[in-house]
């Protein structure tokens, strides 16, 4: 079975809503996927995330019917919060969504067969296209060192797939083949996430 596949998005309706049970139910498999990257330097970024997910979990679990969807939760928090869009699991989400983009972009460019013609099992050319485009316009130097670091930690292109489809001998193409379809509704939901922020001017820039 593959680690993808079992933890697929849905196909968003019409409106682009997203029903906010079935996104943290689903986003909520992405933390362990950090075990099989067997180094402890992946531990804070597995921690930021998992405390995105808590911090948006405790709002809903509040009121799962006032907060059914993720545009509810910030069109309340906008009337709750003085210092709103960064409050609550509003801020969670902002953040959420740039690890999320990251995924996103790193498995594209793999799915596309991006690669480093000189060093073919290295996927520091995917992963730093990832980050330059997801998250280092919002990091300062310190946290950029948290990258570099991640970066020589990063596996090995086959070990990689291979932990995508929980270290069964799945051949490369049968994995690239997952993930092109876990993509299929994965991107519109992360698409729909920016676009709601976007609307709503709850986006900020500024840098951790
Ligand atoms: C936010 O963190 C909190 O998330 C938010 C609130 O406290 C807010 C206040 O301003 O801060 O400081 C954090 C930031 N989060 C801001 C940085 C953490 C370390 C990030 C290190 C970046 C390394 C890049 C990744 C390299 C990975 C290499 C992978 C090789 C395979 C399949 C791999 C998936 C990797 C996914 C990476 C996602 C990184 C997400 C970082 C987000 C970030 O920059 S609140 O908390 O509101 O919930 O309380």
């Amino acid at each position: 079975m593959s680690l993808l596949l079992d933890n697929q998005f849905k196909e968003l309706p019409p409106d682009k809503s997203i029903d906010t049970k079935l996104f943290l139910d689903t986003v909520s498999h992405l933390p362990s996927f950090f075990d099989c990257l067997g180094s402890k330097i992946f531990s804070p970024i597995k921690s930021d995330i998992s405390g995105n997910i808590t911090k948006i979990r405790g709002v809903y679990v509040k009121d799962p019917e006032k907060y059914a969807t993720l545009k509810s939760i910030l069109e309340a928090e906008r009337e709750e919060h003085a210092e709103w869009p960064k409050a609550g699991a509003t801020l969670a989400l902002m953040w959420l969504k740039r690890g999320l983009r990251f995924i996103q972009i790193l498995l594209q460019s793999l799915a596309d067969g991006e690669k480093d013609e000189n060093n073919p099992n290295l996927i520091k050319v995917n992963v730093t296209k990832a980050y330059e485009q997801a998250l280092k316009k919002y990091h300062r130097w310190m946290v950029q060192g948290i990258f570099s670091a991640a970066l020589v930690a990063a596996p090995y292109r086959s070990n990689f797939l291979k932990a995508l489809s929980k270290g069964e001998e799945v051949k490369e193409e049968d994995c690239l083949a997952n993930v092109r379809h876990f993509l299929v509704n994965y991107t519109p939901t992360v698409d729909a996430i920016y676009e709601m922020y976007t609307d709503m001017n709850a986006e900020l820039d500024y840098t951790v």
